[in-house]
This record gives C-alpha cells, structure tokens and sequence, in this order.
C-alpha cells in the first residue's frame, strides 16, 4: 500500500475522435469531439483521465476550452509538487477554484486511476467496489422519424442492451415514445429531455406516464431542482436528475426536496470520484438508485465508469455502452465489449485495466501542455 504521492507533473492533450454517428439531443447535435487527455504523473507511474466537457456549452457552462484554460493555468499548477495522502487530497489543493467540476474531475480521476495504478489494484476495487460485471443501457439521439428511432431501438436490445433511453425535445416526445412502447411492450425504457420543457408542459409530461417508463430524465431547467419538485408530485413516473447535480450538495438538496426519484451519477460531472462516491452512498442509505451515466467518453473516461458503477448502489443500468458504438477505432486496448448478455466488466488489471494507445495519444494529439513543478 503507498502512504503517500507526489504529483511531479500533469500533462493535458486533446484528442480528435470522429463518432461513428452524429449524436442528437435537445439543444443540439454533435459528430466530432475533443477529448481532453489528462495524464498525472508521480511516483515512476501514469494516471489516466478524461475531462468530459462538451465542445459547446449546450448541456453545462464548461466547455473543452474554459477546462483547458482552467486546468491549465489553475488547476494543475495547484496541484504538481504536491504530496498527496490520499486521491481524495487531491480536490482540497483545487478547492479555492469555483466551480468547473468538469475540469476538476479531469485531475481527480486521473490521480485516483494513477493511485490505484501504484496499489496494483483494479480501480473498481480501489474506489470500494467490486470485480462485478455492471448492467448497461444505450442512450439514443434524436433520430429522424419514429421508424428511424424504432430500428435504431431493435438493434440495441438485439445486442443486449438492458435499458433504452431515448432523447426527447418539444415535437418529439410522447407520440414518438408511445410509438416506440408499442413496438416493444416489455422493453426497459426511458427518456432523456435535458432540460427541454419547463412548468407549463406539466399536462404534456403526464402523456408519459402510461407508459410506463423507467424514469424521465432532465426534463426542466439545467439549474433547478424546486420546480422538479413541483413536478414529481404530479408525475407518476420518477424524475431522474442529471445536469442539476453538480455536487453532494446539490444530491442533498434534491432528495430533501423529493425533486426526484433517482439520480444519474456522472463522476466527471460532479467533480470526480470522491463526489460521486459520496453522492452514491447519500443516495444509498436513503434508498434511492442510482445509475453511471456517459458522456460520450473515450475508453478511458469509459473505464472510470465501469469501475465507479462496480459499487453496490449502482443497481440500474448504466450509460456505459460499447466502444465500437461511438467509436471507429477507441484510444485504449483491448476496446470495451458486452462481456456477457447486457453487461460490461471491468478488467482485472491495474488502473482502468484497458490500456491507452500512448503512441496514437501523442501523435494525434492536436494541442498538449506539461505542467511541472
Ligand atoms: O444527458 O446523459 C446525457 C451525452 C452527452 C451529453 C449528455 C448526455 C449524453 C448521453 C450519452 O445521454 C451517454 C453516453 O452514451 O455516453
Ligand atoms: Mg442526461
């Protein structure tokens, strides 16, 4: 067991990755991403991690250019020539910083993927949960008409998918997913509106709950968590909050407020693994699921979410599908596959498990800073 690290130097990368598929939600659509690459170094060893901001600002503020300007003059340099006790440690050195979770995260995950690395231990058992395969669901875009959609939905539970969630906007919503219920009676499924409607759509939300969906995700303000209350006591159908959780805090607020049912735990959402693991055991021991979810991540970020939805509490399907159904080529080794009917497990290796394509990293990386201490 290591007692202690110090963090000698983090280099951060982006990565141009083409999806396969445009990927199409409520407020816009998206084919190329930007990955920000980070990597942490100390001790003779590498962390990996990915920050999961957005290209634009269309789902949060922080986008792949505020976290590159953040972590690059601010969070890294709080963080390098360090000695860090624990991964944990690792959010205090950047606290002083408001907000920008998605930035921070990028650090944080990769200094406990580089910890775990030093333990020789899965990430999966370093964050306290298990070498348990983890059940996983899609998350499908806007697709261009109900006949599109429900192709689109057939060949996901063809390939064992073990929840669907659809994306919904103004137009294309109830009669679209009444459409797609039809088709597929006992299928598991759910929508995703990110944040789409608003009060005045109450009458219109309620078209949903005969049909008897798992959850309706996201569906008013990014920044709220009252009016879903308001909500929820006229919904049957649970609320799930994604992009109102930035922070343990914001778990406390919701559920004291019974704003929802469920919660979507994204770690690089809510300032990495030690926010998501206290937002998971809030939720658990008041009886709430909840699930990982994606944002289009590499199979880096991809591995983060295997390992963290390892942990008990994690007892719906994740977001967490396979890498050939983003990605031509992913950036690590081997790729993530369905392990088995409707699961992903995680590798029993070091770290993420997965290795990173270093040599493709670095050449196809179109911009890189060192930070040193
Ligand atoms: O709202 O969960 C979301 C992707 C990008 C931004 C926001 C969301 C999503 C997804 C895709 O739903 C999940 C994934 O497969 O990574
Ligand atoms: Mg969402």
């Amino acid at each position: 067991m290591n007692t202690s690290v110090r963090i000698d130097r983090i280099e951060l990368r982006i990565v141009p990755l083409s999806l396969r598929e445009r990927f199409e939600i409520s407020s816009g659509g998206r084919q190329e991403r930007s990955i920000i690459v980070v990597t942490v170094h100390g001790e003779g060893e590498t962390g990996w991690g990915e920050c999961v901001a957005a290209e634009d600002p269309g789902y949060s503020y922080e986008t792949t250019e505020t976290a590159w300007h953040v972590l690059r003059d601010f969070l890294a340099p709080a963080v390098v020539g360090r000695e860090l006790r624990h991964p944990s440690d690792v959010l205090g050195a950047m606290s002083w910083v408001r907000g920008h979770p998605m930035a921070k995260a990028g650090i944080e995950m990769a200094t406990w993927e580089l910890w775990s690395r030093l333990e020789e231990r899965p990430l999966a058992e370093t964050l306290g949960g298990s070498m348990r395969a983890v059940p996983v669901g899609v998350s499908v875009g806007l697709q261009k008409s109900d006949d599109a959609l429900i192709d689109k939905v057939a060949g996901y539970i063809e390939a064992g998918y073990e929840r669907i969630k659809m994306k919904i906007k103004p137009g294309r919503d109830v009669e679209m997913v009444a459409s797609v219920r039809k088709q597929f009676p006992d299928a598991a499924l759910m929508v995703d509106a990110n944040s789409a409607y608003t009060l005045d759509d109450v009458d219109l939300l309620r078209g949903f709950d005969p049909l008897e969906l798992m959850m309706v995700e996201q569906p008013l303000a990014h920044d709220d968590i009252r009016q879903h209350a308001t909500l929820q006591k006229k919904l049957k159908t649970p609320i799930c909050l994604d992009e109102s959780i930035r922070q343990p805090a914001d778990a406390m607020h919701a559920l004291d407020a019974v704003a929802c049912g469920i919660i979507n735990v994204k770690p690089g959402r809510v300032g990495g693994f030690t926010n998501a693991i206290a937002i998971h055991d809030l939720c658990r021991s008041r009886n709430v699921p909840v699930w990982v979810g994606g944002m289009l991540e590499s199979g880096i970020g991809r591995g983060h979410n295997v390992a963290l939805a390892t942990l008990p509490g994690f007892t719906l399907p994740g977001d967490i599908s396979e890498s050939r159904r983003y990605w031509e080529e992913d950036i690590v080794e081997p790729e993530w596959d369905l392990s088995e009917r409707g699961h992903i497990r995680p590798v029993d290796a070091p770290g993420i498990g997965v290795r990173p394509m270093v040599d493709r990293i670095r050449t196809e990386a179109v911009r890189k800073e060192v930070v040193e201490s």
